[in-house]
């Protein structure tokens, strides 16, 4: 089924004391990662025609896999599942080598959707490894990034879930660890679960450059900059989307009394909205706009129709086609794989 938005006029205009109003924070939505990502899935559909399959979930938005599947993508879990021959893209979360090896002995096409910046994660994992090192990888245990990254080393790898986890690890030489980090966490709680490393651990080294991306921290910075003046925050993103959800966490510390997670606008109860003059408004990184359009829209139809844009920092980057795509048919260079398409960005 297509998405449809939901109908109008759901939430009442209730008057409030004081103008109603909404801070649309920016950056918000799609990062550089996604948006190649995403290309990629309907370059290589248009390429190879359906169906393309797509290991796990390429980025991790609801509305994304729909509509892809609506264009002939096969999302599965693992690569045993896609038939001997096949294309198959790597989610833009990485993999580790294994699934790597395993896609090559099925005799699959892969082509690889990973974030350059996930990649520049894994080199700095393979690179410590090989220098003997014992890496301390900051992250959610179960998340794809963190299996694929942690696959590149398993020996020397111990993932480190929270701040008290920090004071819990056991390593082997003290003298010898460093941390890196998964791409899309809370950047304060990071440094709160290093500080404590760090006490444990005098020696730990730091990553050689920021693992948590561009993207993560413009978010973060965005919404903290917007959850001080807002009553209620509304976060645009996925349940299992980490930087959407690391974006409602950053809310409520920052200020917001109440915010939310919601998939699409009309979860938005009224209630939530209930007596607020400042309804906040963000998504995370892998969210087309067009999902923070309809949010606007329900959000105007509740007499918020006066919105201001709150930016922090302007993003211009863009990163190249995944290589396997770079070639057309004939195996020329497609100019059109250099850069991202637009639509979707803020
Ligand atoms: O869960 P998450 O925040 O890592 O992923 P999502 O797909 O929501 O956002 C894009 C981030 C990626 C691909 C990790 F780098
Ligand atoms: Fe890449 Fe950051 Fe986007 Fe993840 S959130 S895909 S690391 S740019």
């Amino acid at each position: 089924m297509p998405h449809v938005p939901g109908p109008r006029g759901r939430l009442q205009d209730i008057p409030v004391s004081g103008p109603k109003r909404v801070l649309l924070a920016a950056p918000r939505g799609y990062c550089a990662g996604v948006d190649r990502a995403v290309i990629a899935v309907e370059k290589a559909l248009e390429r190879y025609g359906a169906p393309v399959y797509v290991r796990k979930q390429i980025v991790h938005n609801i509305h994304v896999v729909t509509e892809l599947e609506r264009a002939g993508a096969i999302f599965v879990d693992e690569v045993d599942e896609v038939p001997e021959g096949a294309h198959v893209v790597f989610s833009a979360h990485g993999v580790s080598p294994a699934v790597v090896t395993a896609a090559s002995d099925r005799g699959l096409h892969a082509i690889d959707a990973t974030c350059p910046l996930v990649t520049k994660v894994h080199r700095e994992a393979v690179r410590f490894a090989r220098d003997d090192f014992e890496i301390l990888l900051i992250g959610h245990d179960g998340h794809e990034e963190v299996e694929g990254t942690a696959g590149e080393a398993p020996d020397h790898v111990t993932v480190v879930n929270s701040p008290d986890d920090a004071d819990r690890v056991v390593v082997k030489d003290p003298s010898k660890v460093v941390w890196l980090s998964q791409t899309t966490l809370s950047v304060d709680e990071t440094m709160e679960t290093v500080r404590r490393l760090r006490e444990r651990f005098p020696q730990l080294n730091d990553p050689p450059s920021d693992d948590i991306c561009y993207a993560t921290q413009n978010r973060q910075v965005a919404i903290k900059k917007v959850a001080a003046d807002a009553d209620v925050v509304i976060v645009v993103g996925s349940a299992n989307s980490s930087n959407s959800v690391r974006l409602v966490e950053v809310a409520l510390e920052y200020g917001a009394e109440r915010a939310y997670r919601i998939d699409y606008a009309h979860e938005i109860q009224q209630e939530w909205i209930a007596g607020a003059a400042t309804i906040g408004v963000t998504s995370g990184a892998s969210v087309p706009e067009v999902l923070v359009q309809e949010v606007l829209d329900e959000l105007a139809g509740a007499g918020y129709a006066d919105v201001q844009q709150v930016r922090t920092a302007e993003e211009d980057l863009m990163f190249s086609l995944p290589k396997e795509l770079r070639q057309d048919a004939g195996g020329r260079r497609d100019e059109r794989a250099l850069g991202g398409r637009v639509s979707g960005r803020p």
